[in-house]
């Protein structure tokens, strides 16, 4: 394939200085696959440290940031600020921001519009909830979702797409290799009708949801999963497996 591998730890609102600095030294020092390209979304107020301790060859992402550059927004963070340390992704949409603070597709469409406008890659997620899947929508979810992003992106190289079904998030349900595979070849169908085929081959789909050290390998092997964006797992030494999940 001609994407390169693509591993996310996505820490959400979890660990200290010493934790972190235990992380960060474990993955600094731990055997890597250079084919595989490695960032960690550290809480904002550790981007500076993250950046600061962690290898170079590791980048830094934000799990979020507002849609402008600044101002009188109470809390929030701009790109240019994540930029300003180093750090050169943001997570956008996690379903965390959609369903626990209410993000709407068009906020993350704008967000998403500025971070890429001040050269932020984006990291940007997508995924139906349990009754969708029930229902049988989950495409018809998905691929809404996913036009409020390509909305709002000119230069495809910069934006890495994740999967996460909301009803495998942090639940240890992981989706089975074949549930993932079938939706994100479904995601490149959509890239292909709706931007262009050249897109469809080249951006990266990588898939979220209760990763693990057990699961990653076979979800690796899958031909349209490019990647993981991984919470629980990347707070521990697992998360090296799964970044050498194709090795
Ligand atoms: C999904 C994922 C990381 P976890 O939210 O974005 O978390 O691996 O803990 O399910």
């Amino acid at each position: 394939s001609p994407r390169k591998f693509f591993v996310g730890g996505n820490w959400k609102m979890n660990g200290d200085k010493k934790s972190l600095g235990e992380l960060i030294n474990t993955l600094n020092t731990g055997k890597i696959n250079a084919d595989t390209e490695v960032v960690c979304g550290a809480p904002s107020i550790y981007l500076d440290f993250a950046r600061q301790k962690l290898d170079a060859k590791i980048g830094v992402s934000a799990q979020n940031c507002y849609k402008v550059a600044k101002g009188a927004f109470t809390g929030e963070i701009s790109p240019a600020m994540i930029k300003d340390v180093g750090a050169t992704w943001v997570i956008l949409g996690h379903s965390e921001r959609r369903h626990v603070f209410g993000e709407s597709d068009e906020l993350i469409g704008q967000k998403v519009a500025h971070a890429l406008s001040e050269d932020l890659g984006v990291i940007a997620c997508i995924g139906e909830k349990l009754d969708q899947r029930e229902a049988g929508i989950t495409d018809k979810v998905v691929a809404e979702q996913t036009k409020y992003i390509a909305d709002n992106v000119k230069d495809w190289s910069k934006v890495v797409l994740a999967y996460e079904p909301v009803w495998a998030i942090g639940t240890g349900k992981t989706a089975t290799p074949q549930q993932a595979q079938e939706v994100h070849a479904k995601l490149r169908d959509w890239l292909k009708v709706n931007v262009s085929e050249q897109v469809a081959q080249s951006v990266r789909i990588i898939y979220g949801g209760s990763v693990t050290g057990g699961t990653c390998k076979e979800l690796a092997s899958q031909p349209d999963i490019d990647g993981f964006l991984v919470g629980g797992a990347s707070l521990k030494a697992e998360f090296i497996e799964i970044i050498n999940a194709k090795h």
